[in-house]
């Protein structure tokens, strides 16, 4: 029996379930992937645990950037109706503090790439933040840029709103703090990462308030929350090979027509997707990747 089967979920995302454990709150990710806006029916072996353990890789490398939300990562650390499930949870959970969430999606930039991309070709602008002419698909940026959204209701994309537009949700002194923490993780990030034979062109971070101080939260500088770019096949001028859902993406636009429910996927790509997943994690931490789970 699962454990989502026996306890059931407070709040569910495309790939991680939360349990609001009343003073904490625990985050478990599944091996469930998305792609083109869908969850597949198919599951990427560790993906959960690889993404799990990624961010807490990054969590205690930025800690002296930014505290962040973490309480616990041990089993022992979970109430006791948790205990039959540990080898399921294993490496992939996190109890995390309660925090207040901004309701703000804090985004950098330091490549050009998706929808950044498309408003630079169309406007020359990135989030209406004029750039220099003559960039083109996954052209570094001079500077790193901060371009927030706010999150969608449920099926909806996430809106990017200005600079200005997030103070007037958070309010002068947040909205500045928030550009400034989320500029300077990345900045580490992407100069721990550029070390390691990963780019990190773009990444999604999540703060919240703790006793009146801004700590990072959610998962952090995952595949799934971040566009990671293997370095040695950088070529400016082309669209990049995704580090982890190449494979996938390119199976579906080849055999399916995006309409309705997406086919099941062959096992070949399911294996080549989550040996990518277990790669970046080793490129990343430098360690093999053995699982924790039982
Ligand atoms: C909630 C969400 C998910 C379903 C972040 N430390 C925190 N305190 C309060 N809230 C959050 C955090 Cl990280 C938080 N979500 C939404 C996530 C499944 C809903 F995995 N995101």
């Amino acid at each position: 029996m699962a454990l989502s089967d026996s306890i059931t979920p407070d709040a569910q995302g495309k790939v991680r379930d939360l349990y609001d454990l009343g003073d904490s709150l625990l985050f478990v990710a599944s091996d469930r992937i998305s792609a083109f806006d869908f969850v597949l029916a198919d599951t990427i072996p560790y993906k959960g645990e690889v993404l799990t353990r990624l961010s807490l890789f990054w969590f205690e490398l930025l800690r002296d950037i930014t505290p962040n939300h973490l309480i616990a990562t041990d089993v022992a650390s979970l109430p006791p109706r948790f205990a039959p499930f540990a080898s399921e949870l294993a490496g992939r959970f996190m109890l995390v503090r309660k925090a207040q969430m901004f309701p703000v999606e804090c985004i950098v930039r330091g490549y050009l790439a998706g929808s950044g991309l498309k408003e630079y070709q169309a406007q020359g602008t990135v989030c209406g933040i004029a750039l220099p002419a003559g960039l083109v698909d996954a052209s570094k940026l001079e500077q790193p840029l901060y371009t927030p959204s706010t999150k969608a209701e449920l099926g909806e994309h996430d809106e990017n709103v200005s600079f200005e537009a997030t103070v007037e949700l958070v309010g002068a002194t947040h909205a500045a703090a928030l550009r400034e923490r989320a500029i300077a993780v990345y900045s580490a990030a992407r100069d721990y990462a550029a070390g390691r034979g990963i780019i990190i062109a773009d990444t999604k971070f999540e703060f919240g308030l703790i006793d009146g101080q801004i700590v990072l939260a959610d998962e952090v500088l995952t595949p799934d929350s971040s566009r990671f770019w293997p370095a040695s096949e950088y070529v400016p001028g082309a669209s990049q090979p995704s580090f982890d859902k190449q494979f996938v993406r390119d199976w579906l636009a080849a055999n399916w027509d995006m309409q309705g429910t997406p086919p099941r996927l062959p096992a070949d790509v399911i294996a080549a997707t989550s040996a990518k997943y277990l790669q970046a994690y080793e490129l990343l931490t430098g360690e093999k990747f053995v699982s924790l789970a039982g």
